[in-house]
């Protein structure tokens, strides 16, 4: 599919960088949709002010993006990727599917501020996001979770 190809065009900068990006990401998150912050324990009572500082949540924002370039790569075939990670999400850390929506756009702003994502790129990533949440949610069915 030719979304996920205009997507790597802009992955280099993101690739080389997954710490601080990562971090931007969770740190954004977490200030437009504070719910969010919930969701994760381990981040429980880390204040706005202290995230950027923060190495766990710059480790678990390289993690999420890493994980979103094995996605991108895939160029649809994702189908071994997408199933544990439905499973984690639904099963054990019981996030709901609107979160990812909400991930989508926080990550379409960084990558235009931070890898010069264009407007195609922009389309082209929601347009790749919407495949992935859309087998995200056929998994999630699959196990019964109503996220
Ligand atoms: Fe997530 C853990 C990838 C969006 C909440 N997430 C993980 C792990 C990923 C991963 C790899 C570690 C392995 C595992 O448990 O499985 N997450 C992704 C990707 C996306 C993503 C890729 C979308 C681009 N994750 C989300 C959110 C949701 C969330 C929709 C809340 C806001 S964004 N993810 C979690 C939580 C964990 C996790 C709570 C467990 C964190 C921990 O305690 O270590």
């Amino acid at each position: 599919m030719a979304d996920f190809d205009a997507v790597l065009k802009f992955w280099g900068p993101v690739e080389a960088d997954y710490d601080n990006i990562g971090n931007m990401v969770l740190t954004r998150l977490f200030a437009e949709h504070p719910d969010t912050q919930k969701l994760f324990p381990k981040f429980a009572g880390i204040g706005q002010g202290d995230m950027a500082g923060n190495a766990a949540i710059s480790a678990h924002g390289a993690t999420v993006l890493k994980k979103l370039g094995e996605v991108l790569k895939a160029k649809g075939n994702h189908a071994s990727i997408v199933k544990p990670l439905a499973n984690s999400h639904a099963t054990k850390h019981k996030i709901a599917i609107n979160n990812f929506k909400l991930i989508t756009e926080i990550i379409v702003k960084v990558m235009q501020e931070k890898a010069g994502l264009d407007a195609a790129g922009q389309t082209a990533l929601r347009n790749v996001m919407g495949v992935f949440i859309a087998d995200m949610d056929a998994n999630y069915k699959e196990l019964g979770f109503s996220g």
